[in-house]
Parts: structure tokens; C-alpha cells; sequence
């Protein structure tokens, strides 16, 4: 069931917890099926991440094999994993979209996240500069498949950024990001650590800024299982994201979008920082995260 208090706080601050959505044991399935697709296989779309860039004078660093290269990031698994497919369309999952949506969504994409110790994080972003919904936005769903806490690299949120435009992005520290885009924040903005446990499901939308910090334990994974929805009335997406699924995994026709024509900047204005469009003229946005 979906609580009036996710409702209140998916609307006021972009993002709601679901605790305990998943069992322990259902958790468990999850993190060995995974674990047994990405042990010495390779699978279409698997991502190692952006090689890390090193501005010249800065301290040196060991050479370290980069973690993510024994464990890349899983894209698209439900194209061909129906264990997948399934969870994406689940109808705990789909209740609670529907009912932070107001309407049923369409699936998209899913994604795994190993992060095992040392590894670098995702720096902070907003999912619709990627899936470039017409009209709408889009949404995540996030299962923690390990406990997740600020050591091991949890997601982090900036509250309420879910009613700011997609922002122009900059370059990422590559030392602390696997990808190399993130958005610039307002001073004083900084966003919140979401501490989770096994099994938890976050909810959030698609322009909530988020990302994560590098996992900095030695022993402990910060496995996640994620999906990308966008909303029912859209009538475009992002190539990438193609084929569209209902909910019940058939296919729906949607068209191919092209993207924004403009992004934001954050100015000054009265001694506060409020975001100005500017046209996107040869800002081409990456095809995907
Ligand atoms: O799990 C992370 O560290 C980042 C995930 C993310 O950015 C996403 O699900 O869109």
C-alpha cells in the first residue's frame, strides 16, 4: 500500500523511500541472480565507467586496479533477462508509480549498479537531461540490494531540485564520478545522503538531482537494481529507450525525441541564484548515462 506520507513527500521533496518493499529473501534472489550474470560474462551495454582524468600538479595516486572493471554497470538486463523484465514491471513497483504519478507509467530501462568497495560513484544529475521525455518527465525506481549508508557510497538527493528546468551540464571530477557530466549546484546547496536498507525502494522523478559519492569501504558492495519509467501521457523519448513497455511488458508505440532546445544556467539575480534558459545550440546531450 502507498502511504499518504510518500504521496506528501514525493511531492514536496521529489523523491519517497518505500522501506522494506522487498523481503530479505526476495533481496537475496536478487543479489545472487546478478551476481551470477555478471561473474565472467559479458552483456550488451556493460559500463566500466570514463577513464579518470588527473589535472596535472594534482597528488599522486597508486595504481589500483579500477573495481568497476571486474563488476561494470548492467544496462537493459530486461531485454534479455526475463528475471528482469519482471521486476521492472512488478505490481508493487507499479502501484506505487501509478499512485505517485496519478496515472500507470511506461517501463524503459533497467540497471545495475554493483559498486563494490572502492569504487568511484555517479556525480550529481538529473535523469530527464538523458531520457528527454515530451511531455512530462520520467522516474526512477531504485531497490537497495545491500544497506546503504554514507561510507558505502548511498544515493544522494537534492531535496526538492524535482521543480527545477534540466540544467546545462559541466564536467564531472572523474576521480570521484565514473561518468564525466554532472550539474552545477547553488552555493550553499549541497544534497542529502538517503540512507537505505536491504530491500528499500526509493522513488524518485526525473529531474530530482541526484548522484552518489565513491564507495569507500573495503569490504562491503553497494549493489543497486534500478528502472526508468516515464510518464503515461509522454509522446516522446530518447532513441536509447526504445522499445517503450506498458506495464504488463507489450510493446506501445512512442515516438523518437530529439531532445530539449534549451537548458539551465544559475545566475544571479537580488543576491540569490535563480536559473536562466539558455539555448542549447551545440550542446548535444550524451545518448545515455
Ligand atoms: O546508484 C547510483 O549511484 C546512481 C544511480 C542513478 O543515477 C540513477 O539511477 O539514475
Amino acid at each position: 500500500m502507498v502511504t499518504a506520507s510518500e504521496i506528501e513527500q514525493y511531492q514536496r521533496d521529489g523523491y519517497t523511500v518505500a522501506r522494506g518493499l522487498f523481503s530479505a529473501e526476495e533481496v537475496a534472489f536478487y543479489r545472487s541472480h546478478f551476481m551470477t550474470l555478471r561473474e565472467g560474462q559479458e552483456h550488451p551495454g556493460d559500463f566500466v565507467g570514463v577513464p579518470v582524468e588527473r589535472t596535472p600538479g594534482a597528488p599522486s595516486y597508486d595504481d589500483k586496479p579500477d573495481p568497476l572493471k571486474q563488476y561494470p554497470r548492467m544496462i537493459h538486463m530486461h531485454r534479455w533477462d526475463e528475471t528482469s523484465l519482471n521486476w521492472m514491471i512488478e505490481p508493487r513497483i507499479n502501484e506505487h508509480l501509478t499512485a505517485l504519478l496519478g496515472a500507470e507509467p511506461y517501463a524503459v530501462q533497467t540497471m545495475l549498479y554493483f559498486k563494490p568497495p572502492g569504487a568511484r560513484g555517479q556525480a550529481v544529475h538529473q535523469d530527464q537531461y538523458y531520457l528527454k521525455v515530451q511531455p512530462g518527465t520520467c522516474m526512477a525506481a531504485w531497490m537497495a540490494l545491500d544497506d546503504c549508508d554514507v561510507e558505502n557510497g548511498c544515493l544522494q538527493v537534492v531535496e526538492g531540485s524535482q521543480t527545477w528546468d534540466v540544467l546545462c551540464t559541466i564536467k564531472a571530477d572523474t576521480t570521484q564520478s565514473f561518468t564525466d557530466v554532472t550539474v552545477p549546484l547553488p552555493e550553499g546547496v549541497e544534497p542529502t545522503p538517503v540512507i537505505m536498507k536491504a530491500g528499500d525502494v526509493m522513488f524518485f522523478n526525473g529531474q530530482l538531482v541526484h548522484g552518489s559519492f565513491p564507495n569507500t569501504t573495503t569490504d562491503r558492495f553497494r549493489r543497486s537494481l534500478i528502472g526508468h519509467y516515464i510518464v503515461g501521457e509522454a509522446q516522446q523519448v530518447a532513441g536509447f529507450y526504445h522499445p517503450v513497455l506498458h506495464m504488463d511488458g507489450s510493446p506501445v508505440e512512442l515516438d523518437v525525441s530529439a531532445g530539449g532546445s534549451s537548458c539551465g544556467v544559475w545566475v544571479e539575480q537580488d543576491g540569490s541564484p535563480v536559473m536562466e534558459m539558455r539555448a542549447v545550440g551545440g550542446i548535444a546531450a550524451p545518448e545515455h548515462e
